[in-house]
C-alpha cells in the first residue's frame, strides 16, 4: 500500500537555518557522507538510507534536492483544470500545466493527462471548426488556403502514436537556475494523433526550391494582447516537414483536440521541440533563409555548439537550432517520494522512454546509487516517432530509504548522462538521470 510521507525538513530548509551545520550534516569533514551524518540524513528523509556506502561522494538524497508531491506543502503546486488530470502548475499567465510522471503510465497518452504549454492567451473556441482555415503560401508554386474540411477530405488521413515534448523538459535539473518553467520530465505526451501528412500538403501547394525553411503561425494573441506580435511562431528545415510523421492533425485519441490543446488544428512535428507543433494552426509559410518569428534566434530554442561557462550571459549568436530531442525515460509505476508498506523486497517498476527521431535501445534501473543496475524489458514503439514503454523488477533487501534510478540507451549508444550537460541560458537539453525517492516501512 501506498501512503505519503512528510520528511522533517528540505536540504533548502537546513540550509537557511544553519549553513554550517547543515554543511557537517551533508558533507561531513572529508565531504563523504557517513556516522552520525548519515544517521541524521535518515531522520531526515524518513528512513535508514539502504546502500549508503555506494552514495556518490557530495550526493544528496534525491528527497532534499526535489521535494515530492507526497511532502505536501513543500512539494510541486498542483492544479486541476477542466479537462485535465491534477497537473503540477508551472504558470498561471501564461498557463502552464506539467504532468506527474505517474500521470503519464497509459501506453497512449489520454486527453486529460496531456501537458499545457501556453505562451500567449487562448484563442475564442472555434465556432464552425470544419470550416477553420489554413494558408500554405511563401516559396510555393501555388498558394492554398484550405479548410480543416478539405484538409481531412483531400489528402491521405493517417492516425500515429506521436512524442509531443516540450524543448525545455527537464529543465529543472539544471545549475545555476535557468530562465523558463522548471519543467521535470512531464512535458512530453504521446497521444494518438490523427491528421493528414504535411508533406501532402505541400506537395499540393508544389515547394520551390527555394523553399527551404518554414514558418509556422497559430491564432492565439499575444500575452500583452498586441496584434502586431506572434504568441510564438517557429520554424524547420523543410526536410523535417517533408518528414512522413509531421502531421497536420485534426484529432486526438479519436476525437477533437480540446481546445487548450490546439483545437481545432495543430501541427504534430514529433522528437523535435514542442515549440514546432504549432496549435490553433492557421498558416505555413515556406522561406529560402530561417524563419524570423517569435522564439526563434538568439538563445531560443538554440543550443550552444562549444560549452559555455554555466551561469554565463550569452546573445546566443553561435548557437546551433535544437532538432531531435535527446534521449529521456520516466517512471510512471512509483512517484517520487512513494512509501511502501514494511517489508517489500521487491519493486516493479513502469514507465516511458524516448529519444527524438531515434529510438531507445534499452533501460535500466538501479536502487543503490548507480552500483549495479538491472536491465528492464523495452517494447518496441508503436509507429515510428511513438514512445517506447518499458517494465522490470529490482529487488529491496531490506526496509529503507531507497532511490530508484532510471536512465535510457538510444539507438546510437547515447545513454542519459549523471548530471545535465551544456548548460544554457535558457535551460535546454536536461536530460541527467532520473531518481525517485521510496521508502520501504
Ligand atoms: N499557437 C501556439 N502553438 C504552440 C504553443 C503556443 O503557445 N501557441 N506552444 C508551443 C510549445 S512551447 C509546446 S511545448 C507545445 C505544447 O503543446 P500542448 O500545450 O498541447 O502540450 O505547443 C507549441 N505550440
Ligand atoms: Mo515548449
Amino acid at each position: 500500500m501506498k501512503k505519503a510521507f512528510r520528511t522533517e525538513r528540505s536540504a533548502a530548509e537546513l540550509y537557511a537555518d544553519d549553513p554550517e551545520r547543515a554543511d557537517a550534516l551533508v558533507w561531513n569533514r572529508r565531504g563523504a557522507l557517513k556516522g552520525a551524518a548519515l544517521a541524521a540524513m535518515g531522520t531526515a528523509v524518513g528512513g535508514a538510507i539502504s546502500f549508503s556506502a555506494q552514495m556518490p561522494e557530495g550526493t544528496l538524497p534525491a528527497l532534499f534536492t526535489r521535494p515530492a508531491a507526497a511532502q505536501g506543502a513543500s512539494g510541486p503546486q498542483m492544479m486541476r483544470i477542466d479537462g485535465k488530470v491534477e497537473m503540477i502548475l508551472q504558470g498561471e499567465r501564461p498557463l502552464v500545466l506539467e504532468a506527474p510522471e505517474t500521470a503519464l503510465d497509459d501506453a497512449v497518452t489520454p486527453n486529460d493527462k496531456i501537458f499545457v504549454r501556453n505562451n500567449g492567451q487562448l484563442p475564442e473556441v472555434a465556432s464552425n471548426p470544419d470550416g477553420w482555415r489554413v494558408t500554405i503560401d511563401g516559396e510555393v508554386n501555388t498558394p492554398l488556403t484550405l479548410t480543416v474540411a478539405e484538409l481531412r477530405s483531400r489528402f491521405q488521413n493517417v492516425t500515429l502514436q506521436l512524442q509531443m515534448e516540450c524543448g525545455g523538459n527537464g529543465r529543472a535539473q539544471f545549475q545555476p537556475q535557468t530562465r523558463g518553467n522548471q519543467w521535470g520530465n512531464g512535458a512530453i505526451c504521446n497521444a494518438a494523433w490523427t491528421g493528414v501528412r504535411l508533406r501532402d500538403v505541400l506537395r499540393a501547394a508544389g515547394v520551390k526550391d527555394s523553399g527551404r525553411y518554414t514558418g509556422h503561425f497559430g491564432a492565439d494573441p499575444h500575452l500583452s494582447g498586441a496584434t502586431d506580435r506572434a504568441a510564438i511562431s517557429r520554424g524547420m528545415p523543410v526536410a523535417k516537414a517533408m518528414d512522413e510523421d509531421t502531421l497536420i492533425a485534426f484529432a486526438v485519441n479519436g476525437g477533437p483536440i480540446p481546445h487548450i490543446n490546439g483545437a481545432p488544428v495543430r501541427m504534430l512535428v514529433p522528437g523535435w521541440p514542442g515549440s514546432l507543433s504549432q496549435k490553433w494552426f492557421t498558416r505555413i509559410t515556406l522561406l529560402p533563409q530561417p524563419h524570423r518569428g517569435q522564439g526563434m534566434g538568439g538563445t531560443s530554442y538554440r543550443m550552444p555548439v562549444r560549452p559555455i561557462v554555466p551561469g554565463s550571459s550569452n546573445d546566443g549568436a553561435d548557437f546551433a537550432d535544437m532538432t531531435s530531442m535527446p534521449v529521456r525515460s520516466i517512471l510512471s509505476s512509483h512517484a517520487h517520494g512513494t512509501r511502501l508498506a514494511a517489508g517489500t523486497r521487491s519493486l516493479d517498476l513502469r514507465g516511458a522512454a524516448w529519444a527524438g527521431d531515434h529510438t531507445v535501445r534499452a533501460v535500466h534501473a538501479s536502487v543503490d546509487f548507480g552500483q549495479t543496475w538491472t536491465e528492464m524489458r523495452v517494447a518496441a514503439p508503436a509507429n515510428r516517432h511513438a514512445w517506447q514503454r518499458w517494465e522490470g523488477r529490482v529487488a529491496l533487501p531490506s526496509d529503507g530509504y531507497y532511490e530508484v534510478w532510471y536512465r535510457a540507451t538510444d539507438s546510437e549508444g547515447r545513454m542519459q548522462p549523471h548530471a545535465p550537460a551544456n548548460w544554457n541560458p535558457q535551460g535546454y537539453g536536461a536530460n541527467a538521470i532520473s531518481r525517485a525517492a521510496i521508502l520501504v516501512g
